[in-house]
């Protein structure tokens, strides 16, 4: 048999492209190895026909994962700066790998910023619906009771204005959801989404749009979204006016290096703990699985976006652990991609939320309690749309896990 050459730089993708001439994409993805504490480089290659991704081993000069199928990863989630998971590896892509790749999905991905305001917090199933039934991607997502201080510097470009004193009581006066949007033109298309700054306003003009359909006044808008380009600093320590106000924004919220941003609003008190499953994440349902669990009459007190490491959902399964047959299948779907967490309040809350998500296997869940959240978004026993706390002595130190020591 004959043996394949080895490419000497991460610009060399000829030796993989012998195999085919089919469509593929190529980025640099950086993965940290915990065990060695060290950040390794791989090139990923995604051939979109079959939905599979192959990888090479940069520095060692190897093929480190042969062409394989893997259906969790989509186009959509190809572009410089995601986060990907790869059979359970967390990669980092940081560059394209050539200039096809940069040509054919580079031209247009933004991330922007999303906020959904006091006002709406109990319209944020349908809120978030419609931001991900436009198109765009939710890849970062938190709940947080913004402080005096937080809402003053958040909205700093206002302070001279009549109407900043009323703006900063009515951020402050309960949870907001802060959210990460990425997609093709992000920033125009959800300001288009949003509509008039004005709710009324935006009823004449826009009845569609968010704000027309959810918010009340020039103040009780409903949501936020950032402006394009930053006609002054945001922020007394930041000077650069040429900073895109959507990355000043993002960074407020969802620091990249050190600090933690506002904190969640998780309150540890008769509660339990709900996951969104990374399929039902990927397939587009967080908004819908949020309604119904709101139009139950359920409170999510607490709600945030997490990409779980395998030794994280190991710790988090534990329980389940030579209990449940599927449970290596069950650490796989954790790991597959980001998952929301929720710490969910109301009467006998672990209790009467279990039954609201129905049995674990929907078939079953489908024909004996087909109202369930499981029996209607539910795939098969491993994808079974949401994770809930089984036993009530295990509620509080589930939401800890996420709320406290993974958000930490
Ligand atoms: P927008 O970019 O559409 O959010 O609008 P602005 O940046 O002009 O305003 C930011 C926020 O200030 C608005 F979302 C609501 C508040 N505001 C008022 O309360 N009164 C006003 O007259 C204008 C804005």
């Amino acid at each position: 048999m004959r043996r394949r050459a080895i490419p000497k730089s991460v610009g060399d993708v000829r030796f993989l492209l012998l195999t085919s001439e089919e469509d593929r994409y190529v980025f640099v993805a950086e993965w940290y190895d915990p065990n060695a504490a060290l950040q390794r480089r791989y090139q990923l290659l995604f051939y979109p026909k079959d939905g599979s991704v192959e990888m090479y081993d940069v520095k060692n000069h190897r093929v480190f994962l042969r062409r394989t199928k893997y259906d969790a990863l989509r186009k959509e989630d190809l572009f410089v700066g995601n986060k990907i998971n790869v059979f359970s590896r967390h990669l980092h892509l940081v560059d394209f790998g050539d200039q096809y790749t940069a040509r054919r999905l580079g031209s247009k991905k933004e991330k922007t910023l999303a906020m959904i305001k006091p006002d709406a917090l109990a319209k944020m199933g349908s809120i978030i619906q419609a931001i991900l039934d436009s198109g765009l991607t939710i890849t970062m997502a938190k709940m947080v009771h913004l402080s005096r201080t937080e809402a003053m510097d958040f909205y700093s470009e206002h302070q001279s204005k009549s109407f900043f004193n009323d703006l900063i009581n009515f951020m402050t006066s309960g949870p907001i959801v802060a959210l990460e949007i990425m997609g093709d033109e992000a920033i125009t298309g959800w300001r288009r989404l949003l509509g008039p700054t004005n709710s009324s306003v935006a009823r004449s003009d826009s009845p569609e749009s968010i704000r027309a359909r959810f918010g009340s006044d020039g103040t009780k808008n409903a949501a936020h979204g950032s402006d394009s380009i930053a006609s002054a600093a945001r922020h007394d320590r930041i000077f650069d006016t040429s900073i895109h106000t959507n990355k000043l924004e993002l960074e407020f919220f969802f620091p990249s290096s050190g600090g933690r941003g506002p904190r969640n609003t998780a309150t540890f008190i008769q509660c339990t703990c709900c996951v969104i499953k990374p399929h039902a994440v990927s397939d587009g349902l967080m908004g819908k699985i949020i309604n119904y669990i709101l139009d139950e009459g359920f409170e999510i007190s607490a709600l945030q976006m997490f990409t779980m490491e395998k030794a994280n959902a190991e710790e988090f399964y534990e329980v389940y652990k030579g209990v449940i047959a599927e449970y290596t299948e069950m650490l796989g779907e954790l790991c597959s991609g980001p998952c929301v967490a929720m710490e969910i309040r109301g009467p006998d809350a672990p209790r009467s939320f279990r039954e609201f998500c129905g049995p674990s296997d929907p078939e079953i869940a489908r024909h004996l309690r087909p109202k369930t959240l499981r029996a209607l978004f539910g795939k098969n026993k491993v994808k079974n749309a949401v994770h809930c706390t089984d036993l009530p002595e295990d509620a509080l130190l589930e939401v800890q896990y996420f709320f406290k020591i993974l958000d930490s």
